[in-house]
């Protein structure tokens, strides 16, 4: 971690992300404070508290109001608290409007090109832009504020607009953003109206370094750059756009996992436990198990993944009783009509299946519906045979990785989709297509069918190359980039 923070010099480092690290709640007449659950905000917390920097987020929880100071502020972790987290408070209508709509019915659905989801308004737009504003204006006043020069790091598609504006109103020594999903290529992006194309890109190009999880969606931004801003000049093989007298670095760093952190989790005691339990009550004898771990969204795959095990039990009727799957998932942005749909389908499918197939000793499919603890995931990762991963689109996909990670016993088999990030950094999964179902149910029976020695072998190289490349390697990488970029600059002779 003091590596990390070597990284930044005497620099102050200011993130910007839509959720935050630390959320106050009311519970049972008290106010109780937690970390939101996910890799990135317990990556990124150590991290700050090695730099004493500045996390400006959104204020969600519904006791922050009440335990900041008048503009925002307050020092977290609430043990020792060694850095300062900025609230930026949200209206019902801007939730709305930037949140679940721009950001999550209009450029979710776009980058991962599932058009058939696409929704876009202009009342949307207006809050997004004003949105980015309020919290771009946030970040500049930290900015202004800080004792020693800041480097602003921004977190994901929620803040397109904000790189440009804070730029506008502040001098940061550097402004770098992580693009955490796919970028698309021109010919969906241009499903939105000319003019938000044009300043959504601009908005990007405020950053002086803009970064993707892997070549194809930096080189799709390139090649919009290249279409879409005629004054721009969109170098693909050097990944640089050289914009308005300045150079802006597209970088490529897939993000990765706190692999220890999962290893340790899957060889407690507890865990050990949870394993026995798991495979006594769903993998008697010769059955297998298998697993897979989703916020329930319609780039995830659910729907095709059901249907191609649908057809692997109706044409492989030896496959009943020999193969269970336990399906963990976890309800998402419910607020919006798709995601119940979806919800709503997950639910009467996996009823349908286990009425057609289960047996008086057997249930095909066991249904977890809800948030588990990383606790229970590591128990759960460690106990499959097969991990049965479908996304039609995603960015990386951390369960991939996770699982490997909590995968000790060497036993299980990844079913990895070719369309996750994941896939283009690990070399020894069974790769399907989701959207052609006879070939997904054929990886899934090669998975199933797989040798010990086999299994064995390929789950011991994708452990050795998830090891090779953790979140902190990922995190290093991209703070000693901007370094070499600020250094690059300082010993670049001024322009004329
Ligand atoms: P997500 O779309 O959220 O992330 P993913 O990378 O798979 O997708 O991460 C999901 C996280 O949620 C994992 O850490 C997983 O353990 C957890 N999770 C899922 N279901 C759960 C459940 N039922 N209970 C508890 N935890 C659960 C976005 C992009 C991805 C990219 C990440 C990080 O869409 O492509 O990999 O950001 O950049």
């Amino acid at each position: 971690m003091q590596d990390i923070a070597q990284h930044l010099e005497d620099r102050t480092l200011i993130l910007l992300s839509n959720r935050e690290p630390y959320e106050h709640r009311h519970a049972d007449g008290r106010i109780e404070i937690r970390q939101p659950p996910g890799g990135l905000v317990s990556a990124l917390d150590p991290t700050m508290r090695a730099t004493h920097g500045i996390w400006v987020a959104w204020g969600s929880g519904s006791a922050d109001a009440e335990t900041c100071n008048s503009e925002g502020r307050l020092m977290v972790p609430p043990v020792d608290p060694s850095y300062s987290l900025r609230r930026v408070f949200l209206d019902e209508g801007e939730v709305d409007g930037y949140y679940l709509g721009f950001s999550n019915a209009a450029l979710w659905p776009l980058c991962h090109m599932l058009v058939q989801h696409f929704e876009y308004r202009d009342e949307y737009w207006d809050r997004y832009r004003a949105v980015n504003e309020k919290f771009a204006h946030a970040v500049a006043a930290e900015v202004k504020r800080a004792e020693s020069p800041a480097v602003v790091w921004i977190q994901d598609y929620h803040f397109g607009l904000a790189a440009e504006i804070i730029r506008s109103q502040s001098s940061p020594t550097l402004i770098h953003q992580f693009w955490h999903i796919p970028f698309p290529p021109s010919d969906i992006l241009r499903l939105l109206p000319v003019d938000v194309i044009d300043a959504l890109l601009r908005g990007m190009l405020g950053n002086d370094l803009i970064a993707f999880q892997t070549d194809r969606y930096a080189l799709n931004f390139l090649g919009c750059v290249a279409e879409f801003i005629p004054d721009a000049q969109s170098d693909a093989d050097n990944f640089v756009v050289h914009y308005g007298g300045r150079s802006i670095v597209v970088g490529v760093f897939p993000i990765s996992i706190d692999v220890e952190k999962y290893e340790h989790l899957a060889l407690e005691p507890e865990s050990v436990s949870r394993v026995e339990r798991l495979r006594d009550r769903h993998a008697r004898g010769g059955c297998q198990l298998g697993l897979s771990v989703d916020r329930v969204d319609y780039t995830k795959g659910i729907p095709e993944r059901l249907r191609a095990l649908t057809q692997l039990w109706e044409r492989h009727p030896e496959m009943l009783e020999r193969f269970t799957m336990l399906v963990v998932a976890t309800p998402s942005r419910s607020e919006l009509a798709s995601y119940r749909d979806l919800e709503k389908e997950m639910m009467s499918t996996v009823r349908e299946i286990n009425d057609r197939f289960r047996t008086e000793k057997w249930e095909p499919i066991v249904l977890v519906h809800e948030n588990v603890s990383a606790e229970v995931l590591a128990g759960a990762y460690r106990a499959a045979d097969i991990c049965l991963v479908s996304s039609l689109q995603d960015g990386m996909n951390l369960v991939a990785k996770e699982f490997l990670a909590c995968q000790v016993d060497e036993r299980g088999v990844l079913v990895l989709s070719r369309f996750t990030g994941a896939a283009e950094v690990i070399d020894d999964a069974i790769l399907i297509n989701p959207f052609n179902i006879d070939g997904f149910v054929d990886g899934i029976r090669c998975a199933l069918e797989m040798s010990q020695d086999e299994r064995r072998l390929r789950m011991q190289r994708m452990r050795m190359q998830l090891r090779s490349w953790t979140i902190f390697d990922w995190l290093a990488s991209i703070l000693s980039r901007t370094c070499d970029i600020i250094g690059a600059r300082t010993e670049a002779p001024s322009q004329p």
